[in-house]
């Protein structure tokens, strides 16, 4: 073995030998535990070392967890909570700080701290980031000393030594990781800080702290109500109706914590989480949640007469139309299921949340009367509108607005009728329709040029959007219908490609478009039906020769490449319009040259929450983010 660093003071026993044979193996496969080596795999390492803080935190023990992003590349974590104990235990000759970080699968076993925040690809160990780091550093603050032991590749290099005096307490770990391992080690401050203020709203009262010492980036969370807060930050720009509920409670089966709140949008937003890890294929928890939010609010109505012996029952989807809950529980043995293991298999969760959630929002409606009626009015509302929009769908289908209706006289049709080889581009405004016209492949490719903003889908309700022309154009041309009449087998083109201008009505419009589809067609996002076209930013000219690049680094590239007399011109795309037929033909649209973003669902959505923010109907928050995204919007139109 080539890391058997053995320490002598230390007997070399059976014990080490199976703790190196373990680590070792991590290193041969680590994508056995950590997922993969990319990037995502690179970021599970920070995410194993700060749920070990959370964990303390969790446990009450500390208030403060510090996420430090190095100058030197390495990332350092620390707590004030207890201290991981450095006296060498007695039997195995090991301190517990070397037994977690050194022993596979050790983490759970120390201490009982209830419900450690471990399962699916976290809780593998601390052991496992020091298996995959060149060096760790552990320090602990305990008992007015500094306590200290350095690692590499998992291998002690000294015993726990004191090094200094402190005042402190608490943990820290800094880890270098290998890069003979990953892909990448650049570390991303955005997902960092993301994940970190998401873990802030999971662990109330603990204060989370980034700082990124490569460009003084800093950033601290603190949220007392948890994920009360959680919800109150995504009503932000929402008019609501009555309070946030909160609900906690422990039970035998773990312990359950629900917050929600209404608002007046169409929209519906349900985060679930199990030990603070988000499951975003729902689960256990969350079918008891939405059985429980159904039944509660149908009893309550029909209770006090808010529904008529007349009316029907409300569905399960008028009930969460305008709802914003998080759903997030705590439990022994977490079962995570699925392709990406991100749904929540423990049956006794649906019962307990069901319980726990029915019990509590009940008696919450009963003494809340005024927030009772305000979303009981709001579920009625919704199962109305549904109603409504129902009969106009089938006034329209019964017209033949939709159904049998010609293919819209825009629309530049492709002569193939095989939807795997057919591909739609809806095309920004008509001049870069028509060079899109006269630069595609006739055979495979159809052009439908849209004209200006199609319309503020967030304002508006199904049965309207029918209404529009442009959307109407879209919806024919794809062919899939819409609402209850939607049929993914019937789509025309299996690439749908938005193109539009690298500008700000450009990033609009392509924001607009997102949220239709993730609104409406979300099925086609999720078949990866959706693309996104990458036109050139630049021509740069010389001579004969044309280079087009897409990127400012890319430019630089280029540039970096002519020699130092050169002659050359560059020209700066403004919009598709700009470019003639065979250009567009050459950069964007041959299959063979052309480079595309698939849409993922977690672009639309993010979309979709740009999109609230811009067009919804509440002017402070716009404001608040245009001046707060003034710098980004500008550099898209330089
Ligand atoms: C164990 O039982 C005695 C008191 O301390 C308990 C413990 O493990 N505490 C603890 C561990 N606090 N902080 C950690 C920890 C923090 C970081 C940043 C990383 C790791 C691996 C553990």
């Amino acid at each position: 073995m080539a890391n058997t660093v053995t320490t002598p003071t230390q007997d070399y026993g059976a014990d080490q030998i199976q703790v190196l044979e373990g680590l070792q193996a991590v290193r041969k496969r680590p994508g056995m535990y950590i997922g993969s080596t990319d990037v995502t795999g690179l970021h599970h390492l920070v995410w194993e070392i700060v749920d070990n803080a959370i964990d303390e935190a969790m446990a009450g023990f500390c208030t403060t967890v510090d996420v430090i992003i190095n100058k030197d590349g390495s990332v350092s974590v620390e707590d004030n909570g207890r201290g991981i104990p450095v006296d060498k235990h007695k039997k195995t000759g090991k301190s517990a700080l070397e037994t977690v970080l050194t022993v596979l699968h050790a983490g759970g076993k120390f201490g009982d701290g209830g419900y450690k925040v471990s399962g699916g690809l976290h809780g593998v160990g601390s052991s496992v980031v020091n298996a995959l780091s060149s060096k760790l550093i552990a320090e602990v603050y305990r008992d007015g000393k500094i306590h200290s032991q350095e690692y590499k590749i998992g291998d002690p290099q000294h015993e726990v030594k004191v090094i200094g005096k402190t005042e402190k307490r608490g943990t820290k770990i800094t880890f270098y990781p290998d890069k003979s391992i990953f892909d990448t080690i650049d570390f991303n401050t955005e997902t960092i800080t993301n994940r970190m203020r998401q873990q802030a709203y999971l662990t109330k009262g603990v204060t989370i702290s980034i700082s990124d010492e490569r460009n003084d980036g800093k950033y601290r969370f603190y949220f007392e109500g948890g994920v009360k807060s959680y919800v109150q930050h995504l009503n932000n720009n929402k008019e609501v109706i009555g309070d946030v509920v909160y609900i906690e409670k422990e039970v035998p089966e773990g312990i359950v914590e629900v917050a929600l709140q209404y608002n007046n949008s169409f929209q519906e937003i349900i985060y679930t989480f199990a030990n603070n890890i988000n499951t975003i294929d729902g689960g256990m928890h969350l079918t008891g949640f939405k059985t429980a939010l159904t039944r509660t609010i149908n009893s309550y109505a029909r209770k006090n007469e808010l529904l008529k012996e007349k009316d029907d029952n409300l569905i399960a989807d008028d009930v969460r139309e305008g709802l914003t809950a998080i759903v997030s529980v705590k439990l022994a043995n977490p079962q995570f299921e699925g392709q990406t293991k991100g749904k929540l298999g423990n049956a006794e969760m649906r019962t307990a949340v069901e319980t726990v959630f029915a019990d509590a929002f009940t008696e919450y409606l009963e003494e809340h009367p005024q927030d009772g009626r305000g979303i009981v009015g709001k579920c009625t509302l919704a199962a109305r509108a549904r109603m409504a929009a129902r009969a106009a769908r089938d006034t329209v289908i019964r017209k033949g607005a939709l159904e049998g209706m010609t293919l819209p006289g825009k629309l530049a049709d492709c002569s193939s009728r095989e939807p795997a080889e057919s591909e739609l581009y809806i095309v920004e405004g008509d001049s870069a329709g028509g060079s899109a016209k006269q630069g595609r492949d006739r055979h495979t490719q159809a052009i439908l040029p849209l004209r200006g903003k199609i319309l503020n889908v967030e304002q508006s309700r199904l049965d309207k959007i029918l209404g529009n022309n442009e959307v109407k154009n879209l919806i024919i041309a794809m062919g899939v219908g819409i609402g209850e009449s939607f049929d993914i087998a019937r789509l025309r083109y299996h690439k749908v490609i938005i193109m539009t201008d690298a500008d700000v009505d450009g990033a609009h419009i392509r924001t607009l478009i997102l949220t239709l589809f993730y609104r409406y067609f979300k099925p086609l996002i999720d078949g990866g039906f959706i693309y996104i076209a990458q036109p050139p930013l630049y021509k740069i000219a010389q001579g004969k020769a044309a280079h087009y690049v897409y990127s400012d680094e890319e430019k630089a590239k280029v540039l970096k490449g002519f020699s130092k007399d050169a002659k050359y011109s560059i020209q700066r795309y403004k919009g598709l319009g700009e470019m003639n037929p065979e250009q567009l033909w050459d950069t964007t649209m041959d299959p063979a040259n052309r480079s595309m973003l698939k849409v993922m669902i977690e672009d639309a959505e993010k979309a979709d929450q740009v999109f609230d923010t811009l067009m919804g109907s509440e002017v402070m928050p716009r404001k608040k983010f245009i001046q707060a995204y003034a710098k980004k919007v500008k550099n898209l139109d330089i």
